[in-house]
């Protein structure tokens, strides 16, 4: 749980200050040091400061103590600052690395900019203790409808890891594109990977190209989920192999918006020779536990056979050793053990997602009228979806995870939240900031602080003061009128 206490000098940072890490030889001094470097990285445009990273003087500490892990879970840290300095302490590397998120925080938000700005650099004096209420803090970035750069990726990386999320979920597949290469069927990604929603030239990652985004998210304390979504959602692979196909017919390629039209042929078995071609290649890329597995809008699909796909489907998954993530209609299904469900829903109310839960399945919530990035603001939002309704910033954010599910189903059943962006209508980097801010920094308010914390009449005000940090960051962001921007 989170503890602020404010009071004391303020500590200023200035052309003498430096960062002082563990020494090398200490267990924890290599990831000390990487977070070090990466805060000065992030200072140093703006200050003009050199920051130099050292483990005998620094009057910017970082600390790695394990035994805060009590205290502060794996996550968390504790930062303290004063007339003499600043130190974060953390039990783990991640700790630390939301600590030094923290300390940008409390610094004036000219200093996101990447180009010489005046000071001063006071970081207010005074005790914070912080760890999230959330495991699973995630963002979604639907990379099959528009095809996004490795480089566009990174950016938003960069801009989650400001607010502590942990996860970075990608939606690899869909009916309009197939984004990752897979050695074993290569025409997915070079047939079904060349074109988009309106038919532009599509794109894919190479290999090395995905595992450069894992490395970068890894760097920012990010895991990805990757998500191949079965059975429907799969036009894009069944116009690559006509022989996943039912009648052995490959269709052409999609580049419009419908949904729930394609499926897997489930009684063939090539389609399982398939899937566990793409999981185990994928399951190769993958150092985090879980691999989604989708399962949403499988309306091609006839119910016997979509929980016979799901059944085998998550079998292959738990064989490559990998944590099944899958949408809520999983729970239609038979979630397997360990199999997490993610709510997509707009009620709390499905009764087999709550039965789901109570018999332990873990649920990520991403309510559509809630979280969703790629529903408009309101009528006259240019971009983005509004099937389940206009999301305005209070709409958003002024809900409790913990509590959201009916029947019952108690917050430990809740893995966290995620702030899912689909991409039918954003197609650049400025469109997902467009759509994502201020609506993804609240999802992470509500993956990260405890209920007793949360409440819209605080937050507005804390959200207003993020809009010039954003301006410093060049995220062009929508202002909503339900906020008092600073
Ligand atoms: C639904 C659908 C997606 C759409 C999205 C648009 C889920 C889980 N399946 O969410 O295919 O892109 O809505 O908002």
């Amino acid at each position: 749980t989170a503890a602020v206490a404010p009071g004391g000098s303020p500590y200023e940072i200035t052309a003498e200050t430096g960062i002082r890490v563990p020494p090398v030889g200490a267990a924890a001094g290599v990831a000390a040091r990487t977070t070090a470097a990466y805060l000065a990285a992030v200072l140093r445009p703006a200050t003009g400061f050199e920051l130099p990273v050292d483990s005998r003087s620094g009057d910017v500490e970082l600390r790695l103590r394990p035994g805060l892990k009590k205290a502060v879970g794996p996550e968390g840290y504790e930062l303290t600052s004063g007339g003499d300095g600043v130190v974060i302490s953390a039990a783990r590397p991640a700790g630390l690395f939301h600590g030094v998120q923290t300390l940008r925080q409390l610094l004036p938000p000219q200093v996101e900019a990447d180009t010489p700005q005046d000071g001063p650099w006071p970081v207010a004096g005074g005790r914070i203790t912080d760890e999230p209420r959330f495991a699973y803090r995630s963002a979604m970035l639907d990379v099959a409808r528009h095809f996004f750069t490795v480089e566009q990726v990174k950016r938003y990386v960069d801009q989650l890891a400001l607010y502590k999320y942990n996860t970075l979920h990608l939606h690899l597949t869909d009916d309009q594109g197939w984004r990752l290469a897979i050695d074993s069927w290569p025409n997915l990604a070079e047939y079904g990977g060349s074109t988009q929603v309106g038919g532009g030239p599509g794109g894919y990652y190479t290999k090395d190209d995905y595992r450069e985004i894992v490395a970068y998210a890894a760097s920012r304390h990010m895991t990805v989920v990757p998500e191949v979504d079965m059975p429907g959602h799969t036009n894009a692979a069944l116009a690559s192999y006509a022989e996943l196909n039912c009648d052995g017919v490959a269709p052409p390629l999609y580049t419009g918006t419908s949904v729930g039209f394609s499926s897997l042929c489930v009684p063939k078995e090539v389609t399982y020779d398939f899937v566990d071609d793409v999981v185990r290649e994928l399951a190769e890329l993958t150092p985090g536990p879980y691999i989604h597995i989708g399962g949403d809008e499988a309306h091609s699909t006839p119910h016997d056979e979509y929980v016979a796909f799901m059944e085998r489907a998550q079998a292959i998954v738990g064989a490559y050793g990998k944590t099944v993530v899958g949408w809520h209609q999983l729970a239609g299904a038979h979630p397997v053990e360990g199999a997490v469900a993610q709510y997509w829903g707009t009620t709390g109310g499905e009764q087999e997602v709550i039965d789901a839960a109570k018999a332990g399945t873990p649920l990520v919530l991403s309510p559509a009228n809630r979280t969703y990035l790629d529903m408009k603001y309101h009528e006259g939002t240019p971009l983005g979806l509004s099937w389940a309704g206009y999301v305005e910033v209070r709409q958003s954010y002024d809900w409790d995870p913990g509590a959201y599910m009916r029947g019952g189903v108690p917050e430990s059943a809740i893995l966290g939240v995620e702030a899912p962006l689909w991409s039918e209508t954003i197609s650049t980097s400025d469109h997902i900031e467009f759509m994502a801010f201020p609506r993804a920094a609240g999802a992470a308010e509500l993956g990260w602080s405890p209920a007793a914390k949360l409440g819209w009449d605080g937050y507005r005000d804390r959200l207003a003061a993020q809009g010039p940090r954003w301006e410093a960051m060049g995220i062009d962001f929508y202002r909503s009128t339900q906020v008092p921007w600073d």
